[in-house]
């Protein structure tokens, strides 16, 4: 079934870039809502009117009406703003855009998370696919909204950046592919405390087929003990079918196991 449609009336919390994709998505997928944010101005007021001309939207109103059932919510709302918290206490369903894409992706995905070097390993990998000839498309927490994504030709890859902000109200995400590269604290602004930050970037191996953790995190190793497939990196030399850096002749080579690939 269309995870779109499985729903009454949404209530779409941000109205910037992903704000946007969402209206975009449940107007493709003929679902009814209604959008709100905090901002007197929001960024994506001016594009919902042309798309959507008789979309309600609330400004700074804390309200849940009662028509509503489900939440579906930017990155930039945190947990502590009041209608989450309403949502919570009503039980409705709280999804996040990425929710949304990996109910209905049809192509594998690649998810990649960490507090520093995202952006380029998404964009490295995304340019090794093209190399490789495959259609691919990145997006996510950079570039295009990952809903965005599911308007195109289907891929044989989507390669997301994801933040912990869009992991944490991710339940479902059965990645081809999930990469944490590191975690450092960030975000306590957003997040209730470090544990919970954390937690939101362990997520992205839940449903995972393969797992790349960094052999410097060992919280990471427990994380992924139920995955058989668990490929790790650091800067010591690598075990058979994992990545590090060997020593030959004073030159340090970016290796596979034995296997020197790069110096
Ligand atoms: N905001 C309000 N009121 C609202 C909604 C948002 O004040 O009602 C503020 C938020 O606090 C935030 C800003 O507006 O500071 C943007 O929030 P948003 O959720 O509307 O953001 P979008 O425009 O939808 O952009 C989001 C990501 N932004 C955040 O996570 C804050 C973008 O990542 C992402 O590219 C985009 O979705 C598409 O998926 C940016 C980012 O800074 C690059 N990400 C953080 C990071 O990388 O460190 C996580």
């Amino acid at each position: 079934m269309n995870a779109a449609k499985t729903t009454g009336k949404n209530y779409v919390l941000g109205l910037g870039a992903t704000g946007l994709s969402i209206a975009r998505y449940l107007l493709r997928n003929d679902v009814d809502a209604m959008f709100f944010d905090t901002r007197d101005e929001p960024p994506g007021a001016a594009e919902l009117d042309e798309l959507w001309p008789d979309a309600e939207l609330v400004i700074g109103k804390n309200t849940l009406p009662r028509s509503i059932e489900r939440i579906v919510t930017s990155p930039g709302i945190p947990d502590s703003h009041p209608l989450i918290k309403k949502a919570r206490e009503s039980e409705l369903e709280i999804v996040s855009d990425i929710e949304l894409f990996a109910r209905e992706a049809e192509a594998p995905f690649v998810a990649i998370t960490g507090s520093n070097g995202k952006s380029t390993v998404t964009m490295l990998l995304y340019y090794m696919c093209r190399a490789a000839e495959m259609t691919v498309y990145a997006g996510g927490n950079l570039g295009e909204p990952a809903l965005d994504l599911l308007q195109k030709e289907q891929p044989d890859l989507y390669v997301l950046e994801l933040s912990s902000f869009q992991l944490q109200r991710t339940a479902k995400l059965p990645a081809r592919v999930a990469v944490l590269l590191n975690i450092s604290l960030d975000h306590l602004d957003w997040h209730a405390d470090e544990n919970e930050y954390r937690d939101a970037k362990y997520r992205v191996f839940r449903e995972a087929e393969t797992a790349v953790i960094n052999r410097t995190d060992d919280a990471a190793a427990d994380y992924v003990s139920d995955i058989k497939s668990v490929i790790s990196f650091g800067l010591d030399e690598p075990e058979e079918g994992h990545f590090g850096i060997r020593k030959v002749d004073g030159e340090e080579y970016l290796a596979r196991g034995d296997t020197l690939l790069l110096s």
